[in-house]
């Protein structure tokens, strides 16, 4: 048996560590570590809760919108609000609506991609095609310019070596790699549909508890609208084909195999709240492979978290809000600063498929029939697994459910500017943040779909200001270590079973993680400029 450490694993994004063990060239245990200590909640405690959407927006520098919401929901919900205005329902729609276009294919071409192209036949073409060659001159001035000597820190490397499941027809390599240039462009002027409506990004300014800050003006909601048109594009036209391409064709063999398959146990809070009070993305918790529930109110008061492996005082598992938040370094066991969420006890995958999976199990739900569904459903039916390559299906596909309803969302809100509701600059918060006493006690949560799956914050109030803040986000489900009883996280029992046929290229690994889309700054919170955590931790 052979030990392999990869560290760290996540391109671009790090602090990620995977350690395997291989027998037989397949792996056989597998432990994934959170290397950064988690407090940014401590540092919550004693502050006025509107500050925490602000705060906690600072977790992530992809995510950011869906913190500040899910705060902002969090403290609604401890103050007693139940309904926002509106106006201020759809622009949040919008704000983090148009962060998603950003983040989903910034993970598919930025990220991961490179898990499935050989690039060796770009670097080894000898035509004349002055096209191949620009797009060659780019790719070989990556691997010989680095921009530290000996390190390799562009988008391009590092990479594991090509292997047989990677793509070497050329005019696929270039067309994708002519993709992550168009992607990047496409993620500017994401950032700044957002912008346009939240103020600033990242870290937008325009959602705040109560609603919103203010209302666009006729010219912003033609800009957002013009910059959308672009989006629905590029996802329609561009995304969605490479990843149902190359899955259903170059890479269906990957796709049909058990690689990277998790838990049939998935777990979703509704994404994109409607008029109606449903979401875009259905709510639901698959366990063992049949929906089990599809209430929020009871799928909240179902999570524990566990801390028997992570580096936290007491062993016991306990509600979000209850758990600890004290370090434990010496901690017997011990491995890792993720905590294990659990749903009714079990460890439960989130994100794209997850929310994929939720939906094709919810035939009454209007996300159902949404196209992009039906083809999901049609993928799973000719044998696609739910594994490494389905959930960058899933992602591509419900960008796409996405892209259909930001237009209507724009509508409804121009409908209701101009039909005098509001007018344009006007403050619409329901409760004027600052005016707005928040209460002297108080206890609340708020839940919502993050661009990598379920993301949930608490907060406790005492004397008007944060007691306790709680944060679960997508990437503590998906990166948990094992729990009391032994159960694996998702990531972990994805790894079991992954083929590495190569000790020294365990590029499946590699696929079978970034798949999920991990962000390690999200799970865990802070780190020492010197990246000596104990030191932090004694001084700190
Ligand atoms: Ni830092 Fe995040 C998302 C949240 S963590 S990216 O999406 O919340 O998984």
């Amino acid at each position: 048996m052979t030990q392999i450490t990869i560290d760290p694993l996540t391109r671009i994004e790090g602090h990620l560590k995977v350690e395997i063990n291989v027998a037989d060239g397949v792996v056989n245990d597998a432990r994934v570590i959170g290397t950064m200590a988690r407090g940014l909640e401590k540092l919550l405690a004693g502050r006025d809760p509107r500050d925490a959407t602000y705060v906690t927006e600072r977790i992530c520098g992809v995510c950011f919108c869906a913190h500040g919401w899910t705060s902002s929901i969090a403290v609604e919900h401890a103050h007693g609000t139940t309904q926002i205005p509106e106006a201020a329902r759809l622009l949040r729609n919008l704000i983090a609506g148009a962060a998603w276009l950003h983040d989903h294919p910034l993970h598919f071409y930025h990220l991961s991609a490179l898990d499935y192209l050989d690039l060796s036949v770009l670097v080894n073409y000898n035509g004349t095609d002055s096209y191949i060659n620009k797009i060659k001159g780019l790719v070989i001035s990556e691997v010989s310019n680095p921009p530290v000597e000996g390190q390799y820190a562009g988008p391009l490397l590092p990479t594991y070596s090509s292997d047989s499941n990677c793509i070497n027809d050329l005019d696929t390599v270039v067309a994708c790699v002519q993709h992550y240039l168009d992607a990047l462009v496409m993620q500017v002027k994401a950032k700044k549909m957002s912008a346009i409506f939240a103020g600033k990004q990242p870290h937008q300014s325009g959602i705040v508890p109560g609603g919103v800050t203010q209302l666009p003006i006729k010219n912003q909601r033609l800009q957002f609208q013009a910059l959308l048109n672009e989006q629905i594009n590029f996802i329609n036209n561009t995304y969605v084909n490479d990843v149902v391409t190359l899955g259903t064709g170059p890479l269906l063999g990957l796709a049909t195999s058990a690689v990277g398959v998790a838990y049939p146990n998935f777990l979703s809070y509704g994404g994109f709240p409607e008029a109606n009070g449903s979401f875009l993305y259905p709510e639901g918790a698959i366990v063992n492979g049949s929906l089990v529930s599809s209430d929020r109110n009871a799928i909240e008061a179902a999570i524990t978290e566990d801390v028997t492996n992570s580096w936290y005082t007491s062993s016991g598992g306990g509600h979000p809000s209850l758990t600890s938040q004290e370090f434990a370094l010496e901690k017997t066991g011990a491995y890792t600063f993720v905590k294990a969420p659990r749903y009714n006890g079990y460890p439960m995958e989130v994100g794209p498929l997850a929310r994929m999976m939720v939906a094709i199990n919810r035939p009454n739900h209007p996300a159902y029939t949404h196209s992009a569904t039906q083809t999901f459903l049609s993928l799973v039916q000719q044998g696609v697994q739910p594994g490494a390559v389905a959930r960058h299906a899933a992602r591509a596909l419900e960008t796409q459910i996405l892209c259909d309803a930001m237009p209507r969302w724009l509508n409804e809100l121009n409908q209701l500017i101009e039909g005098g509701s509001g007018s344009s600059g006007q403050r619409i918060e329901i409760h004027d943040t600052a005016h707005w006493d928040p209460p002297a006690t108080g206890q609340g949560y708020g839940m919502t779909e993050a661009p990598r799956g379920a993301l949930g914050h608490w907060v406790k109030i005492a004397d008007q200001k944060i007691d306790k803040y709680a944060c679960v986000v997508p990437s503590t489900w998906n990166a948990s270590p094992q729990d009391s009883s032994g159960i694996r996280g998702p990531y972990e029992e994805a790894l079991i079973g992954c083929p590495v046929p190569d000790l020294d290229n365990p590029i499946n690994v590699g696929r079978i993680i970034r798949s999920f889309d991990p962000c390690l700054a999200c799970a865990i919170h802070l780190i020492t400029p010197d990246g000596n955590m104990k030191k932090f931790i004694v001084n700190g």
